[in-house]
């Protein structure tokens, strides 16, 4: 496991940093355990990459994916909303706030495109290519192809919800896909860290880690 040698093709590769952001790092409102960790392994790959996109969640105040949204709901309660279930959150990620920000830590000043996404108030979006409902795109799949790019380095946050959406997304819009799992931290709720290794394993993903880049 994590030991799977990657050749980087500069020209066809991108390297996908997920939401890098203030709020899922320790202090932030939905603080992923290590979040801040990620940073050493993602600035070491970032140089490696030609092409380097990043996302962004981006939520209105009153997000549909906010527990406050909703009296007598807490955070981490699951709702059925009409694309599914959905797990409510803490605020996070408010558009223009400080906790939106890309952390500081992170060196993202060569990324080419930044994605946002999760603005529709009634519509949650974990995926870096489609809303939760898996049909509202978010562009990125177009830019992609465009740009010639046939697969996708993931790392970021969080591994079990936005790295493995997008991961699955890619996989289906038929990209390569790369988890470097160093460079990624879990919110992992009841088990979902290794149910998303699971998954991951069975799409076909590679997982392996940030030393095994050559
Ligand atoms: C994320 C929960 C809510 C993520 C975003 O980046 O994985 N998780 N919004
Ligand atoms: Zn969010």
């Amino acid at each position: 496991m994590d030991g799977i040698t990657v050749n980087i093709d500069r020209r066809r590769d991108l390297l996908l940093v997920v939401d890098p952001q203030n709020d899922f790092c320790p202090g932030g409102a939905l603080a992923v355990p290590e979040g801040d960790q990620i940073f050493g392994p993602v600035n070491k790959l970032l140089p490696r990459f030609d092409n380097i996109g990043v996302t962004q969640d981006w939520h209105p105040p009153g997000h549909s994916s906010f527990a406050s949204s909703y009296p007598g709901k807490r955070a981490y309660d699951t709702i059925e909303l009409t694309y599914g279930t959905q797990v409510l959150w803490p605020d996070h990620c408010v558009q223009g706030t400080r906790g939106a920000d890309f952390h500081p830590a992170a060196e993202l000043t060569r990324a080419q495109v930044i994605i946002r996404k999760g603005f529709h108030r009634e519509l949650d979006s974990y995926s870096a290519f489609f809303e939760n409902d898996r049909k509202t795109a978010t562009g990125l799949a177009g830019y992609l192809k465009e740009r010639g790019i046939e697969r996708i380095v993931l790392a970021g946050l969080a591994y079990d919800f936005c790295v493995l959406w997008s991961a699955q997304d890619a996989r289906r819009l038929g990209f390569d896909v790369v988890v470097v799992t160093d460079a990624c931290r879990a919110i992992d709720l009841e088990g979902s860290a290794q149910a998303a290794t699971v998954s991951l394993r069975d799409i076909g993903a590679t997982l392996t880690d940030s030393h095994h880049f050559d």
